[in-house]
């Protein structure tokens, strides 16, 4: 009886009914009529849990017995957003439930609305996780996707005064109906100490005699694949005292101490650092580093492989995927396992790690490559600093054997920076040990060889290559967009949900005058769907007939959001100096939501004039209404889901070079916004795909921009030299969005005069100059509306499916199982 295996409740109506209410009652302990719209979801989480649950012990079980190769990725992020909506869907349960519910007198999307998204990410590396992931379980590959619990994930973003501040996400108040933890199953980590050496029955051997330790307890999630019967594994882990450790303080009679102790272990998994590629190199975050891939490796090692596993053979089983350099030290906990624990020569074990890691770099800022100090990491990981040492040792000789003693180039190789401080370079470390190396889209990948590792794609040829990133069609077109999905369901049939390329089909239906009309009423109809969202979440209006003009993601000043602002700045003052008139303005809602980092004071600053010209431009009625600036603040995965199918225009306007991939830029078009960007990232392949007549290029290419930078760029000239320019930006100045306070933009101005890092002033004119296109091209609804059909239709290839064919084919040669 007890080997009688799970089964799934009866996917009836009258099924779901009585699972929910046996959910409501045992397991939430409250009654129909007494319940509160928490109970409810919880109790629809639980009901939805219980059907996917006998497929994921399936699931378990038949990878514990095909032990075929699989992937455990490894990231520091997963950036998840709401989990019912879309487990309904992978269950193919929606309707079901809804009408269960209904019969309960409960409505779903009452229901929906109570998941507080965990947001353990802070932006598109994240969320490129979670895509992985999702495709992965639909391609029925083996993974599990290993990272840490966050106690408090990005924070929640106000605005006071227009200025940013930050609260606590404190997504797990309520507690989260989608998480199994095991706390029976935790892993023991340490850190501190120091190194040995000792006599091994005449072996000379190295040991690491840490100083102290914390518990990693796994906590599980369902990752279901898309209506297939597949359900992967999200195994996030979060840091707990141990127990020897708080009672060897506590034996000492030092009860406050003893609960010092324990905050401090616990607050390893306390908080997701909101920074987002400038590194801050503060211990606590290398602590979380080592502490979820130490916990990852040996839970792939000791719990996933069976007992006698021949280890020489691990690269058949696993491969460890290096989601940016944070994982990063897992390369010298493999080989610190394996030479110390399981006592393999040096160099059989480097043989085994180099097969066992591919490394994605999601960058080209020089200021977001992670660097350790020596100090610190020697002071946190003693063990791993001389495990480090000895890789680049073996490495810098391989270097000089086969390009002679170039010191210059064996000091820019060296895994061991110099300056400022004595630091690894996590970067170089992946590279060195990683079997592949890739950029995130083409454009990226060749920078990366060319420019940032040249040296090592020479001395390690074929391993440098790309994958251009993807996105989920079932969050991000599926589940954001059901009316655009009924449409595109409606022409070609549904198998287009797995199988994006197949939204080719719609180009001959982008000639149909009648389904170019189906397709204006899907767009209007999600504009009002947002406008209702932004009226009872913020307060604010959409007015209608305006085109949607949208800009969301981190602020940074690569990306340029401020670029935009001035676009619409440079509007706003030539109706009010009379150059326009505004009713020859094509009305305009401009929609931005950005988080800036909390101690990135420029990013803030931009985000407080963005939202001090949002209050002057929409309260002036010179403008007749036909400007408006939106910034609902706190943007993350829900908020996206509701934006994004609404907009007209998507804003892709980094500086060329900066911008590695994006993943938005790919959600936009296949929700059939068309683009206004720069020849930057992935935006060079939408704009092939797409073609030159539906997308608005502008601003310098990437060599274009090094071009300048050689010849001395002198912004000012741009200003002077720019009567539009120079106007909007002596609008700012003069105080003007700032109650005639000078100062308040004065650092954004200074900047942009006299350094302008993003050459925004540079790509100005060209910029302005393509909106006025925008314009033109908006006036024609019909024609804007067949080139927004072959948007969607020619964005197939950004299915996060075809990023993870991709890794499959070319590096992790992981076949579907079973
Ligand atoms: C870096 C750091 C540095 C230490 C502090 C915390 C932190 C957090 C995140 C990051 C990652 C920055 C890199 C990143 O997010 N890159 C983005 O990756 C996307 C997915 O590949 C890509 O689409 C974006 O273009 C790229 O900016």
């Amino acid at each position: 009886l007890a080997l009688a295996p799970v089964t799934a409740p009866a996917s009836t109506v009258d099924g779901f009914v009585r699972e929910f209410l046996q959910n409501l009652n045992f397991n939430r302990g409250v009654a129909l009529s007494t319940s509160s719209a928490t109970d409810r979801y919880f109790a629809l989480a639980y009901t939805v849990r219980d059907y996917l649950m006998a497929r994921w012990l399936e699931d378990l079980r038949r990878q514990r017995e095909v032990q075929a190769k699989g992937v455990a990725y490894l990231s520091a992020e997963y950036l998840l957003g709401r989990q019912l909506d879309n487990n309904l869907l992978a269950s193919g349960l929606t309707d079901i439930a809804s009408e269960a519910l209904a019969s309960c007198g409960i409505d779903l999307d009452d229901l929906r609305q109570q998941e507080v998204e965990p947001g353990l990410g802070n932006g598109g590396l994240g969320r490129l996780a979670a895509c992985f992931i999702d495709s992965l379980a639909t391609l029925g590959v083996p993974n599990t996707g290993y990272g840490i619990r966050y106690e408090y994930g990005i924070f929640r973003q106000t605005f006071e005064d227009g200025q940013q501040v930050e609260q606590p996400d404190s997504w797990l108040a309520y507690g989260s109906p989608w998480e199994f933890p095991h706390p029976e199953a935790a892993q023991t980590i340490s850190f501190g100490g120091h190194t040995e050496t000792y006599d091994d029955g005449g072996v000379q051997r190295s040991r690491w005699v840490p100083g102290w330790n914390v518990q990693a307890v796994p906590y599980n999630y369902m990752v279901p694949g898309y209506q297939n019967g597949r359900v992967n594994t999200l195994r996030l882990w979060s840091a707990k005292a141990t127990n020897s450790f708080d009672l060897r303080v506590f034996n000492s009679g030092d009860y406050e101490e003893a609960v010092r102790a324990q905050t401090f272990a616990e607050n390893i998994s306390k908080v997701l650092y909101p920074e987002d590629s400038t590194p801050q190199g503060k211990e606590l975050r290398l602590q979380q580093q080592y502490f979820f891939v130490a916990a990852s490796i040996k839970d792939f090692l000791d719990v996933t492989l069976p007992k006698d596993f021949d280890l020489t053979k691990l690269p058949d089983r696993i491969i460890f995927q290096l989601n940016d350099t944070h994982p990063v030290i897992a390369v010298p906990e493999l080989m610190r396992v394996l030479v110390d624990e399981k006592k393999m020569e040096w160099e059989d074990a480097w043989a085994i790690t180099q097969k066992c890691f591919a490394y994605t770099c999601h960058t080209l800022l020089p200021e977001a490559l992670e660097v350790w100090s020596v100090d610190l990491l020697g002071h946190l990981l003693p063990r791993h600093l001389e495990i480090i040492y000895r890789i680049n040792d073996d490495f810098l000789d391989a270097v000089r054997e086969r390009f002679g003693d170039d010191e210059m180039r064996i000091r820019d190789m060296s895994i061991i920076g110099e300056h400022p401080v004595r630091s690894v370079r996590m970067a170089y470390l992946a590279t060195v040990a990683g079997a592949k190396v890739n950029g995130v889209a083409e454009l990226h990948s060749q920078l990366l060889r060319e420019k940032v590792l040249p040296d090592f794609d020479e001395f390690f040829p074929g391993k440098f290559t790309n994958v251009t990133n993807g996105v989920t069609p079932r969050r991000f077109v599926r589940l954001a967009n059901p009316e655009l999905s009924a449409l595109i369901t409606d022409a070609l049939g549904s198998g287009w949900v797995t199988d994006l390329e197949r939204l080719r089909e719609l180009e001959t239906h982008a000639e149909d005058p009648e389904f170019r009309a189906r397709f204006a009423e899907v767009k209007a109809a999600n504009k009002r769907r947002l406008s209702a969202v932004l009226r009872e979440r913020d307060g604010f209006e959409v007015s209608d007939g305006h085109m949607l003009d949208v800009m969301v993601k981190r602020l940074h000043e690569y990306k340029r959001q401020m670029l935009k602002i001035l676009h619409v700045v440079t509007q706003y003052e030539s109706v009010i100096s009379g150059r326009v008139v505004a009713a020859d303005l094509q009305p305009r809602t401009a929609i931005f939501g950005a988080k800036a980092a909390p101690g990135y004071a420029m990013a803030k600053n931009i985000i407080h004039l963005i939202n001090a010209v949002g209050s002057v431009v929409n309260a002036d009625t010179r403008l007749e209404g036909r400007l408006k600036v939106l910034f609902p603040p706190n943007y993350n995965v829900t908020l996206a889901e509701r934006v994004i199918p609404a907009a007209d225009l998507s804003e892709q306007i980094s500086l060329a070079g900066k911008e590695a991939s994006g993943t938005g830029n790919m959600k936009f078009a296949l929700n059939g916004a068309l683009t206004i960007g720069t020849d930057d990232g992935a935006n060079v392949e939408i704009r092939e795909l797409v073609g030159d007549e539906n997308f608005f290029l502008f601003g310098m290419s990437e060599p274009e921009v090094e071009a300048l930078w050689a010849r001395g760029y002198k912004p000012a000239e741009f200003y002077q030299a720019d009567d539009n320019l120079r106007r909007a930006l002596d609008l700012i100045a003069s105080g003007a969005f700032s109650r005639g306070d000078r100062s308040t933009f004065e650092p954004i101005v200074s900047n942009l005069l006299y350094d302008d890092r993003f050459m925004v002033l540079a790509d100005y004119s060209s910029y302005i100059a393509e909106q006025v296109k925008v314009d033109a091209a908006y006036a024609d609804q019909d024609a804007w509306n067949r080139s927004a059909i072959l948007n969607v239709a020619r964005t197939g290839f950004f299915s996060s499916d075809r990023s993870m064919r991709d890794y499959i084919d070319r590096i992790w040669h992981t076949p579907p199982s079973f």
